[in-house]
């Protein structure tokens, strides 16, 4: 942990009513965009809590109270509705507070404003990187179809779109077509592969985005970032507790939720992994990840997003490739680089390539399990709509 980095966590905590000493700041690195701590306090009587500070990446999101905005009016519509429902199984994030009653607070850096969050941490609880077993993937698939069936009557009008166009798939791959051309002349001559089997898939990359825009599927709120590991699941009790990373929950479309969340659950290895070898798709985990997300989400979703499902998982595949690839060519801007991995992104596009082609050997396979399993869930899930 950098002294810096510590200096600046206790001069965000005086904006907060959180009492006590701080006794300890670790620094959590699991995110690829915003920077991650989780701080020990210490009262007087000797009592501990934790929290989660958060300082926003506004090289991604370029409207930190927009952004904060969507945050709180979703978490204080979860906690209503858990509610509502008796469920206190499960939990909303909680935005602790600053003294004088906003969400968010910032110090500046020069001219610069450097935008920070305070939740409550969820104790007890744990996340995964990856999922070994069916049990947790699960658990997992339902923490999201739980999510969005409990937003199902939010008003989405009135959430902004913290990043446009986040997945529109066809602009991104526009977009690093764009950027070859603007790119690091340097790096162009190492992507030849890379980019020419992300080409040959360009005429996958609408079908999500035209059938929203063309009505033929409906806008939801979406999470729009269902890694695995942005589920809390209890200790003790192996339930999910709680969804996390809230900031791009914004409209979408429940076919990017659902195929992020196969993409990163029923994974075989980390999207950092480099021996391509072990990456692929484990089928009984994106079973179970199916069973658990249309278990809550069965009797809201259209036969025209179930026609999508099996797809969507090699579109967030791809458009992954695509991000990672675009990042490499600009110069790792965007996401997280290891300083000591030069080609990060680079082996990162290379990691969601190969697991998109053994997504597209195991396409026929997905397509029948999730017929199947729509059937048997239709009409049967949590709350009918
Ligand atoms: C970023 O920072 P993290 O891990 O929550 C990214 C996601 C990607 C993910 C890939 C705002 O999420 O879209 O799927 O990396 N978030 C943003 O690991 O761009
Ligand atoms: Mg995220």
């Amino acid at each position: 942990m950098n002294e810096e980095a510590a200096k600046k966590i206790e001069e965000i905590i005086k904006h907060y009513n959180i009492k006590g000493k701080c006794i300890n700041i670790e620094e959590n690195h699991t995110g690829n965009i915003n920077s991650t701590y989780i701080i020990t306090m210490e009262d007087d009587l000797g009592n501990i809590k934790h929290y989660i500070v958060q300082r926003i990446n506004t090289n991604a999101f370029k409207r930190p109270d927009l952004l904060m905005h969507n945050i709180e009016s979703i978490t204080n519509h979860l906690s209503r509705e858990l509610k509502a429902l008796n469920d206190n199984k499960h939990q909303a994030l909680e935005l602790v507070k600053t003294i004088d009653d906003e969400v968010y607070c910032y110090i500046l850096q020069g001219d610069n404003r450097e935008y920070y969050r305070i939740y409550n941490y969820i104790e007890n609880s744990k996340s995964y990187d990856i999922v070994k077993d069916c049990e947790t993937a699960y658990k997992v698939g339902q923490a999201f179809g739980n999510f969005q069936m409990l937003l199902r009557d939010f008003p989405i009008n009135s959430l902004a779109f913290t990043i446009p166009d986040f997945h529109n798939t066809p602009k991104r791959f526009a977009q690093l077509e764009e950027d070859i051309f603007n790119g690091l002349k340097k790096r162009i001559p190492e992507i030849g592969q890379e980019f020419y089997t992300i080409y040959l898939n360009k005429k996958r990359y609408g079908q999500i985005i035209n059938a929203l825009n063309e009505g033929r599927i409906p806008w939801r709120v979406t999470h729009n970032d269902t890694k695995v590991n942005n589920v809390m699941i209890d200790a003790t009790t192996d339930e999910f507790l709680a969804v996390i990373d809230l900031d791009t929950v914004m409209p979408g479309s429940l076919l990017y939720d659902y195929g992020d969340g196969i993409r990163s659950t029923a994974a075989t290895a980390f999207e950092n992994e480099t021996d391509l070898s072990k990456v692929g798709l484990d089928l009984e985990l994106f079973k179970a990840y199916t069973d658990g997300f249309l278990s809550e989400m069965a009797s809201c979703i259209t036969e025209e997003e179930v026609a999508l499902m099996g797809e969507s998982i090699r579109i967030i595949t791809l458009e992954l490739a695509i991000r990672f690839l675009d990042d490499y060519i600009v110069g790792d801007m965007y996401f997280k680089v290891d300083p000591n991995r030069p080609r990060h992104n680079l082996e990162r596009a290379q990691n969601q390539l190969a697991l998109a082609q053994d997504i597209a050997k195991k396409m026929p396979d997905i397509e029948k399990y999730i017929k199947e399993c729509y059937k048997r869930y239709r009409g049967k899930s949590r709350i009918i709509i």
